[in-house]
């Protein structure tokens, strides 16, 4: 592979997320995604002719490759650990899409090689730290003053249950990372309680806890909503703020005003991971890694898992 002075880029995954990752990041000025990896070769092949680049069936072939500066890794959960310590050993600057890992030990494992190489070189997939709602939030609790209560409210389209340790690791851990990056506390305990049975999981699930700044917080999810909706309310001593659904054209038709706001977050955040993968793609020009790290992956997967032990006991977890 020749290095142009682009900034070469691999993705691993390309199913679903990935083959997002890899057509936005082949749209920006100064990247050439030179390959992308899927065991799935209609996968790779498919996305590789699209935005031609080389197909490879073998994630870690890529992971280890010294012709990359970046690796996108959007393969399934569990491979993320393996795949990631695997390019950062080799000097190369990774975005992993969350969840950072599936169990406490293994993303301990990716925070610890991290550790030991030296500088900093994961950037994890919390894009809602770019999502301009959230940063509109963010910049507003100027204002709003000490935060006395946080709530997020988080509604997926999933016809099919998903099992509960899916649910809160890959959806809900998106709104405690939100938590902790508006407030910029910890969560210190939560107790959750699952609703509305599906096939031995919950269609609904919600978490009230408490924060090391004093606050409560209250995180909502639903899995089997009938569109994709994401919002977070901050409750302030002087103010309180709320995040704005994006801006979508009104249909009228049959008596009917309406809004399409889509039954999946490509439409909902697709600024979020424009503007992520942008940041991503100049932290690696600038040579220092930025936005939501390793350990803000370990502290998720901490929360996650006080969640799931409360679900089952039914009682506050500290976390
Ligand atoms: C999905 O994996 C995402 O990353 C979305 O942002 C989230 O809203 C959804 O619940 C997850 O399943």
């Amino acid at each position: 592979m020749e290095n142009l002075g682009l900034v070469r880029i691999g993705v691993i995954g390309v199913g679903g997320m990935g083959a997002f990752h890899a057509r936005t990041l082949a749209g920006f000025a100064g990247v050439d995604v030179v390959a992308v990896a899927d065991p799935n070769a209609d996968n790779a092949n498919a996305v590789a002719r699209d935005i031609g680049c080389i197909a490879l069936t073998d994630p870690m072939q890529l992971a280890t490759s010294p012709d990359v500066d970046g690796i996108v890794i959007a393969s399934p959960d569990a491979t993320h650990p393996d795949l990631c310590i695997a390019a950062i050993e080799q000097g190369t600057r990774v975005l992993c899409e969350k969840p950072l890992a599936t169990t406490l030990e293994d993303a301990q494992r990716v925070v610890d090689a991290e550790r030991a190489i030296g500088p900093r070189l994961i950037q994890l997939g919390f894009m809602r730290e770019y999502d301009p709602a959230h940063v509109q939030v963010r910049n507003a609790l100027s204002e709003t003053g000490p935060i006395d209560y946080i709530r997020t409210a988080h509604r997926n389209v999933n016809a099919l249950p998903r099992p509960v340790a899916q649910i809160i690791g890959q959806s809900l851990v998106h709104d405690i990372h939100s938590v902790r990056f508006l407030t910029g506390s910890e969560f210190t305990r939560v107790v959750a309680h699952g609703g509305g049975a599906r096939n031995g999981s919950y269609r609904h699930i919600v978490v009230v806890g408490e924060l090391s700044c004093g606050a409560h917080v209250a995180l909502e999810f639903d899995d089997g909503g009938f569109a994709y909706e994401v919002s977070v309310e901050v409750l302030g001593r002087n103010g309180d703020v709320l995040t704005a659904a994006p801006s979508r054209a009104t249909l009228r038709r049959d008596g009917v005003v309406s809004a399409n706001i889509g039954a999946d977050w490509f439409g909902w955040f697709a600024a979020a991971y424009a503007i992520q993968d942008r940041a991503w793609v100049d932290s690696i020009i600038a040579g220092a890694a930025v936005g939501p790290t390793a350990v803000d992956g370990l502290i998720a997967q901490q929360v996650v898992a006080a969640i799931l032990t409360s679900l089952e006991t039914r009682q506050f977890v500290d976390v």
